[in-house]
């Protein structure tokens, strides 16, 4: 067989259902051949943050693969990797490389080289028959431990070159690691003695599919419960111990219990600091459970430390919670419930008319809340986009199931929503899969809303189209007034009707809800919509100082 073939036959073993990817790369034709359906996108990006998606949607279960070829499709899929290394999320790359004679040659690009900082694993295989072990190595790396993308480069001739006879493989393991029991019992004790704790829950919860048992911790404690971005929809947000999520912008329930917070448990997080997450107040204690040690200790000190799998951790805590209770809970859930549901609905009642504005540029927040009650959210799988969608749709969207939220910004591509969301598409056909993004992002990947035409992957991408780059508004005053240089323009519901799809341009208020309406029906029959709905350079965030 040659090193094409096996590797498309490896992945088929190894449970690839569709390789994402753009020519030339010989593994592409190798998986046609093998019924891998291949998808190929209109630039490299896009495809890494389908194969992003894959990976999300289902908990790492199914890895996301992206091929491309060596050189210029190497290079331009730098920022797709470098998201995907900055969010953790467990993809295969497998970049062609330049023939071997060529090589290690300047200026050839070498991905083995350049893509080691954004990477768990880089390989380089100069021999056909170390194939199948440099594909067991990055497939094992790939599923165990920190999830991260993983790299193989395969130079052009040797996918050409037959494997020796004899090879085998064996799809690689899933294996997760346990914490500490000693460490168990002071956390149990730590987290029943404190009285008012938070739970924190980032995406470790979702990769652990932990979702039943961080539930029982909340509901054992009687805790209120936060999640990063990436770890939004962890926790049903319509829950009464639910604080929201916390990006830039939060709720104000969550800003007032997180400040009164006498400790921190965060679970399947790692406290990076970040614009995009909410801060940590200071002086309040920290227990940090979480797969990766290093980073324990990296931003924020932890009082206390797990090291595992979010659901070995939590399935050991549990029984030694309740052991601690006694049996009984201390009947706290109801004031805590109580408060949140005051402090919600202060905070929705400030924020109100904008939701429900009448206003004309509509207001972005009247859109995502006409969104939020238009679609079935218990079936809709949404992503936002850098810039002010994703503040202004994080503390207001209520996921009610997981990973029915794709949140991310450790790093803030613009553009990456369009790819997350036609990836999630593609593992969950069921649901209506949805991204929200700026003028601006679409800037960056919107050519690929052909991808989902001629591939038939009908989302629903909601543009929110304020002619400018709104969220450098405050920080560029003078280039902007002397040079117009937020100012960008496009009639992108024409955009979209050119490439194929349904597009529609909205921009009266009782006009929002109607026109979704439409857009949704259009998916079902298979047609991907774009509505770009004409907004408010809105400068205003549910941002606590
Ligand atoms: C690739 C990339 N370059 C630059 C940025 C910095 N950036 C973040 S948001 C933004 C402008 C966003 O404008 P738009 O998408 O139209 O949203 P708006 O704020 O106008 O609602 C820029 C330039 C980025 N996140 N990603
Ligand atoms: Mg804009």
């Amino acid at each position: 067989m040659k090193a094409a073939a096996v590797v498309a036959d490896i992945l088929k073993r190894e449970g690839v259902q569709f390789l994402i990817g753009y020519p030339v790369n010989p593994i592409i034709e190798a998986a046609a051949e093998a019924d891998i359906r291949t998808i190929i996108v209109r630039q490299e990006r896009t495809g890494l943050h389908m194969a992003d998606a894959v990976s999300r949607v289902t908990s790492g279960e199914r890895i996301g693969v992206f091929a491309m070829q060596h050189g210029p499709g190497s290079e331009n899929s730098f920022g797709g990797v470098a998201q995907a290394f900055g969010d953790s999320v467990p993809i295969v790359v497998l970049p062609g490389g330049y023939p071997r004679r060529l090589l290690n040659i300047p200026p050839n690009f070498s991905s083995f080289l350049n893509y080691q900082h954004v990477t768990k694993w880089a390989e380089q295989v100069i021999l056909t028959e170390a194939v199948p072990a440099a594909m067991r190595r990055a497939f094992t790396q790939v599923r165990n431990g920190r999830p991260r993308p993983v790299l193989v480069e395969l130079p052009y001739d040797l996918l050409h070159d037959e494997v020796p006879d004899g090879w085998t493989y064996t799809p690689a393991p899933r294996l997760r690691t346990g914490p500490d029991p000693r460490d168990v019992a002071r956390v149990a004790a730590a987290l029943v003695a404190a009285e008012r704790p938070v739970l924190y829950a980032g995406q470790g919860v979702h990769y652990a599919r932990a979702w039943p048992q961080l539930r029982e911790l909340a509901e054992l404690l009687e805790a209120p419960v936060t999640t990063s971005l990436q770890g939004k929809s962890a926790f049903p947000e319509t829950h009464p111990l639910s604080l929201g999520s916390g990006g830039r912008s939060i709720s104000k329930q969550l800003h007032h219990f997180l400040s009164n917070a006498d400790l921190i448990f965060g679970i399947g997080c790692s406290f990076t600091t970040t614009s995009y997450g909410v801060a940590m107040p200071n002086g309040v204690p920290i227990i940090h459970a979480t797969l990766d040690p290093a980073d324990i200790n990296k931003d924020l000190r932890a009082e206390l430390a797990l090291v595992g799998d979010a659901g070995l951790v939590l399935d050991a805590l549990l029984p030694e919670v309740r052991d601690r209770l006694r049996g009984g809970p201390r009947g706290r859930a109801e004031a805590v419930g109580r408060q949140i549901a005051q402090l919600k609905s202060e905070w929705l009642a400030q924020w109100n008319p904008r939701l429900t504005s009448e206003g004309k540029p509509l207001s972005p927040y009247r859109v995502i809340w006409d969104l939020l009650h238009t679609v079935d959210v218990a079936n809709t799988i949404i992503t936002h986009d850098a810039g002010s969608p994703r503040d202004q749709i994080s503390p207001f969207w209520e996921p009610v199931a997981p990973l029915t939220y794709l949140g991310w910004g450790k790093t803030t591509q613009l553009g990456y929503g369009l790819g997350l969301a036609m990836g999630a598409k593609l593992a969950r056909p069921e649901m209506l899969c949805v991204n929200l993004w700026g003028d601006a992002a679409i800037g960056f990947t919107g050519m690929d809303f052909e991808t989902a035409v001629r591939e038939r992957i009908p989302i629903l991408s909601v543009l929110l189209n304020n002619f400018s780059m709104a969220i450098e508004l405050k920080i560029m005053k003078v280039a902007t007034e002397k040079y117009r240089s937020t100012d960008i323009s496009g009639n992108y519901a024409d955009f979209a009707r050119a490439l194929g799809g349904w597009g529609e341009r909205v921009t009266e208020p009782n006009a929002i809800v109607p026109a979704i309406k439409r857009a949704i029906a259009k998916t079902r029959e298979g047609t991907p919509a774009l509505l770009e709905f004409i907004t408010e350079q809105a400068e205003d965030f549910s941002i606590f100082p």
